[in-house]
């Protein structure tokens, strides 16, 4: 496959918004991993690669229970968010390589954005074993990698749902959750009251994977100028991803992950994507980075034959 396409890599080494540390160095795994090299093998051009600066744990206080971090992970994300945006106006792809999953209120805030500028919207698709649908009031632990979801979609803390100076990045009929198996109580009634359409481990496993893709495909690409891919590896079962911080069992299989995504590539709509939550501390000799750029790949058009 050749395209003149261009692909932005954004690296956010990003772990403020977890409790188990580590996730700041997913950039550097997936590098080590030859993320860069395989998507050009797959036919694209590869900017040099940008680095969003994220400060340490250790550098700064929160004593914050409700949101922790929040003032860094703001300015994380809009910064995230301006430099998304300057990508796709310069026609690139951003991928942006996490970082813990609280970084999507930024790309997704700098694609609503862009898109915003031309009177269109876009479609999300949410591959994850949780919500990530909590508000500050509503979160057990204070985690704000908890929380993009609902932020996104203007639930919650008004700050974090205003990066990029407005609410509501994203339309929740034109949201799909897919892979959750792992929800708090009081998330449960704001994904149910939310509007968006949460595909579970249940209904991937009643129906197979093929017809659950076609229809969250349908869903984003309703009405929108394309869709943003926000792909959390712990979507993925465990033996499949074991080099990440909140592990379920029962989850989507190695296949089911690439046919979702060669079904994206193939609607050829996906506006950009963000891959999150891979922690090197947990992993198996990098086992989880390498499988996570051949799924990159497959988002990006890789095919087998
Ligand atoms: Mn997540």
């Amino acid at each position: 496959m050749t395209t003149n396409k261009k692909i932005q890599i954004i690296g956010v080494p990003m772990d403020l918004g977890a409790s188990r540390r580590g996730t700041d160095m997913g950039p550097s795994a997936m590098r080590v991993a030859g993320l860069g090299s395989e998507l050009q093998r797959t036919g694209y051009q590869v900017m040099q690669e940008i680095d969003i600066p994220v400060p340490s744990m250790e550098s700064r206080d929160t004593d914050a229970r409700e949101a922790r971090f929040k003032a860094e992970i703001l300015s994380v994300c809009a910064n995230l968010a301006t430099i998304v945006k300057a990508s796709l106006a310069d026609g690139a792809i951003p991928l942006v390589v996490g970082g813990d999953h609280s970084i999507a209120m930024g790309s997704v805030a700098g694609v609503a954005a862009h898109h915003r500028e031309q009177s269109e919207s876009i479609g999300l698709i949410w591959f994850d074993a949780h919500g990530d649908m909590n508000v500050p009031s509503s979160s057990p632990s204070g985690n704000i990698h908890g929380m993009p979801l609902s932020h996104l979609l203007g639930i919650g803390d008004p700050d974090l749902a205003g990066i990029e100076g407005f609410s509501g990045k994203i339309k929740a009929d034109n949201v799909a959750l897919i892979g959750i198996r792992d929800l708090d109580d009081r998330e449960r009634k704001i994904i149910r009251e939310s509007g968006v359409r949460a595909f579970t481990m249940r209904e991937i496993d009643e129906r197979g994977m093929a017809a659950v893709a076609t229809e969250v495909l349908e869903i984003v690409n309703r009405n929108t100028a394309g869709f943003h891919l926000s792909f959390d590896v712990d979507g993925c079962d465990p033996s499949v991803m074991p080099g990440s911080g909140t592990l379920v069992p029962g989850g989507i299989s190695y296949r089911e992950a690439h046919l979702l995504l060669e079904y994206c590539a193939d609607s050829a709509r996906m506006t950009s994507m963000d891959l999150v939550e891979l922690n090197p501390l947990l992993d198996q000799a990098n086992i989880s980075a390498e499988r996570a750029v051949g799924l990159v790949a497959s988002a990006f058009g890789k095919c087998i034959l």
